[in-house]
């Protein structure tokens, strides 16, 4: 069966799991915590930088969240693929997913790991930063949902699994405006989704650790 290491908080192991819930994947979930020693050292081996999550398949190990989907959408599961086997349409999902990554998780990320350092140690134009890179995602995004229910090929695909994380989270840290009606919609409409709606209860017991919490509402 195969294996994911992860944690059911992380932005990016929710990504794979999207997947895996989606294309009704049977598989064992590696817990990464102080508990399970064994899979942090799993993990440090088989990861560059010791990242997660990390999908083991036999002998095949498989990292990258991106990866990790386009593996299931090749070796297991039945749903439709999460990147369009078309490569012309495939563009835009790997586009969107992208965007997502880069542009909404990654500066969330860059605030994040900002307030974990100690005090004295943090760059005070950080959060000025962030906020300025999530104000024109933000409106970017809001003008590439207004026509749309899924964010590429009007299918839910591998762009959607990357959205429902950095959605969530940045939302719950730097709330998207009111105004942006199409991208709080489209946030909706994905955290309603049934396989994004497990991967949020499943963390709930984490939610007092995000750093960031108490600025704005998961949901
Ligand atoms: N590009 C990677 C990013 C993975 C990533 O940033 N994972 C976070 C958890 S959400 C992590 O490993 N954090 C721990 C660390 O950076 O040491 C992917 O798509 O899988």
């Amino acid at each position: 069966m195969v294996q994911i290491y992860g944690h059911p908080f992380s932005s990016f192991t929710w990504k794979a799991l999207i997947a895996l819930y989606e294309r009704g994947v049977p598989f064992e979930f590696r817990m990464l915590d102080p508990e399970h020693k064994e899979n942090l050292e799993a993990v440090a081996r088989l990861a560059p930088t010791g990242q997660f999550p990390v999908l083991v398949d036999g002998e095949r190990v498989v990292i990258e969240s991106a990866a990790i989907i386009e593996y299931l959408d090749l070796h297991h599961g039945q749903a439709p693929p999460m990147v369009p086997s078309d490569p012309r349409a495939a563009i835009e999902a790997r586009q969107m997913d992208g965007v997502f990554d880069d542009y909404v998780m990654a500066p969330l990320q860059r605030m994040v790991a900002a307030v974990l350092r100690e005090e004295s140690k943090r760059d005070p134009h950080v959060e000025g930063e962030v906020k300025a890179a999530l104000d024109k995602s933000y409106a970017w995004l809001n003008a590439w949902m207004a026509a749309r229910t899924w964010a590429a090929n009007d299918a839910f695909g591998i762009a959607d699994c990357a959205a429902a994380p950095a959605l969530f989270y940045a939302h719950w840290a730097f709330p998207i405006p009111e105004t942006h009606a199409a991208l709080r919609a489209y946030r909706a409409r994905l955290l309603a989704r049934p396989s994004i709606a497990r991967v949020v209860d499943d963390a709930r017991p984490w939610r007092e650790y995000f750093p960031l919490k108490g600025r704005g509402e998961p949901d």
